[in-house]
């Protein structure tokens, strides 16, 4: 029988996404996990600038709205003035891997116990949909109108496996979906192991999630959701990139 799964309380005031976009899945996931810890007053969300801003309005816990690309940085710093205190940077792909790069790199590059959650839809959603450090070698987008051409603007990055190979003091480092129970149920596994690696003070945790955008696609639901799953994934294959040393 299906499993009927709790409204966690701290997601007080409904917000709401585009239809089949997978922030609120996440959003929800994370609620989740931070819930059945034990760390719903030890927590601080800080989320990035990108449709996912929206969050901030419906969770009822401690949180901060921080400046575009800017989440890991200060992460940083709350969990250094807070060392007991679950601190989770919730970002973009353009928040955390365009304008957010140097920050990004070096948070990880320092293993801060920090965990952060990077929702990857391959392009700027809350602006329009503008390219993005991960849209696909030819993905058409508002500033690659004839496709994404890799010769003049690189090849897309892949900053999960960029840390599991680079800098392997990384805690835990994984890539998951939103595309199918199945999916929703592994990346929730993933959710929570970061999360236990930072409350363990094992170090920098990574959690990247595919993540349909089908208003800025010109998809339906339906139709972002088979793109994550017979596209997107294949240039970013799903699972654990660095497994955690301590259970
Ligand atoms: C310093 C700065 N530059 C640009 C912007 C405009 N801006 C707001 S959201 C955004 C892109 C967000 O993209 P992403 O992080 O991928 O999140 P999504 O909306 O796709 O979930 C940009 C460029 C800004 N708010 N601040
Ligand atoms: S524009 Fe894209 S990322 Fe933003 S809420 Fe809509 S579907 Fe989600």
């Amino acid at each position: 029988m299906a499993k009927k799964r709790k409204l966690p309380e701290m997601l007080g005031k409904q917000i709401s996404f585009c239809p089949g976009c997978g922030h609120g899945v996440v959003v929800r996931l994370i609620a989740e996990c931070i819930e059945e810890l034990g760390q719903t007053n030890n927590v601080i969300w800080n989320i990035g600038v990108g449709c996912y801003s929206l969050a901030s309005i419906g969770i009822n816990a401690d949180k901060f709205d921080s400046l575009h690309g800017k989440a890991s940085a200060t992460s940083t710093a709350f969990k250094k003035l807070n060392p007991d205190t679950l601190i989770i940077s919730y970002q973009g792909d353009g928040d955390a891997y365009n304008i957010g790069i140097g920050e990004s790199i070096s948070t990880a590059y320092r293993n801060e116990n920090i965990t952060v959650i990077t929702v990857n839809n391959t392009n700027y959603g809350m602006t329009g949909g503008q390219m993005s450090a991960t849209t696909l070698p030819g993905q058409m987008t508002t500033t690659s109108p004839k496709g994404r051409d890799c010769a003049t603007t690189g090849m897309p990055i892949k900053f999960p496996e960029l840390v599991a190979t680079q800098f392997p003091n990384a805690a835990y480092v994984a890539r998951g979906s939103v595309t199918s129970p199945a999916n929703v149920n592994k990346l929730k596994k993933y959710i929570k192991n970061a999360f236990e690696a930072q409350l363990n003070n094992e170090g920098y945790s990574l959690v990247e999630v595919l993540s349909p955008c089908p208003t800025n696609w010109g998809m339906t639901p339906l139709q972002s959701h088979d793109r994550v799953d017979n596209e997107i994934m294949t240039y970013y294959p799903l699972g654990e990139f660095k497994k955690r040393e301590v259970k």
